[in-house]
């Protein structure tokens, strides 16, 4: 009987371990080498809508890769904050050991941030940032998106201020940091010229979208148009198109100024169609797997990362262009 009771006792203890997560759990922080201890990650990214995201999902799945301790799950969300706070959920659901997020928008974000930080997991942003408070997650990786938006806006002021220039706005995803943080650097930096804004409209950071909202200024505007600024490279690859289905030259009869400084900007830029990009880094995996490993660590992280970026004129992309790393 003794060692009948002795060995359920054992089994419950087992059970109570296995149920609890505690099984094999040899109390080691994660992020060693391998077995139990390796970091279970989910990533939720915002989706595929530009060449940039493609290089910063590509910076990040090299980063959080299995030879450098990551078992990831990756999400992206088609664009769709509804569908991005899902996948965190999913992830808390999981378990996971730290969750990453690229957040599409600012806002909506404190309940499932809250249930993050209940669950006892750890979340890092990069790329993007949101509006809920700061103690809802542990450090943010990303751009100095105000900045970008300002040496653009320098740029537009120093070749067309006192020229009485008219510029149209294509505008990044509405509500994301990336759009409002440029419109401010941008509005800040043309303030007190004599450039008149005629139009701003969203083309949600894709090539569809840029194209679509550049037919319709041109379509109002025609060649009254002297300048266009993108908030992102693909959108201004989009208003090539139909800058040329109407029969202007971009670069020269409407110049374009855009963010990001992917490849394809670039070209468009060494070969004269875009005339000056403020670069925004991509490359952010490698931060982001360093603040997860820190952060579950136990060590004090910075609650704030900015990578620098850069700019370039049509002379400059000629240079780089083929070394660029993205
Ligand atoms: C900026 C990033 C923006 C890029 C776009 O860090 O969030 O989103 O500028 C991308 O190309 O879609």
């Amino acid at each position: 009987m003794k060692k009948n009771m002795l060995a359920g006792v054992a089994l419950l203890g087992a059970l109570a371990m296995a149920v609890s997560g505690c099984a094999g759990n040899t109390g080691e922080t994660p992020g060693g080498d391998g077995g139990d201890d390796v970091i279970k990650v989910g990533f939720a990214q915002t989706g595929s809508e530009s060449g940039w995201r493609s290089a910063n999902t590509e910076s990040m799945k090299a980063a959080f890769s299995a030879e450098n301790g990551f078992d990831l799950i990756f999400n992206a969300a088609d664009n769709k904050q509804e569908a991005q706070i899902a996948a965190v959920r999913s992830f808390i659901n999981q378990g996971v050991d730290a969750i990453v997020i690229a957040p599409i928008t600012v806002d909506g974000w404190d309940d499932v941030l809250t249930e993050a930080k209940d669950a006892g997991i750890p979340v890092i942003l990069e790329d993007r940032t949101v509006s809920a408070s700061e103690d809802l997650y542990a450090s943010w990786v990303g751009l100095d998106f105000e900045q970008e938006g300002r040496t653009a806006g320098e740029w537009v002021k120093e070749n067309f201020d006192g020229k009485g220039a008219n510029l149209v706005i294509l505008e990044g995803t509405t509500g994301s940091s990336a759009a409002l943080d440029r419109a401010t650097g941008f509005g800040e930096a043309i303030e007190g010229t004599d450039i008149n804004v005629l139009d701003s409209q969203t083309g949600d950071f894709t090539r569809d979208g840029g194209k679509k909202v550049m037919e319709g200024y041109l379509q109002k505007y025609g060649s009254d148009i002297d300048v266009l600024f993108a908030h992102n490279d693909d959108m201004g690859l989009g208003a090539l198109d139909a800058i040329k289905a109407a029969g202007l030259t971009p670069g020269t009869d409407i110049q374009i100024v855009t963010i990001d400084a992917v490849k394809d900007g670039m070209t468009a830029l060494a070969n004269g169609e875009f005339n000056f990009i403020v670069e925004c880094n991509p490359l952010l995996g490698e931060k982001a797997a360093d603040l997860v490993k820190a952060v579950l660590a136990g060590d004090t992280v910075e609650k704030k990362t900015i990578v620098p970026d850069q700019s370039f004129t049509q002379e400059q992309a000629k240079e780089v262009l083929d070394s660029r790393p993205y």
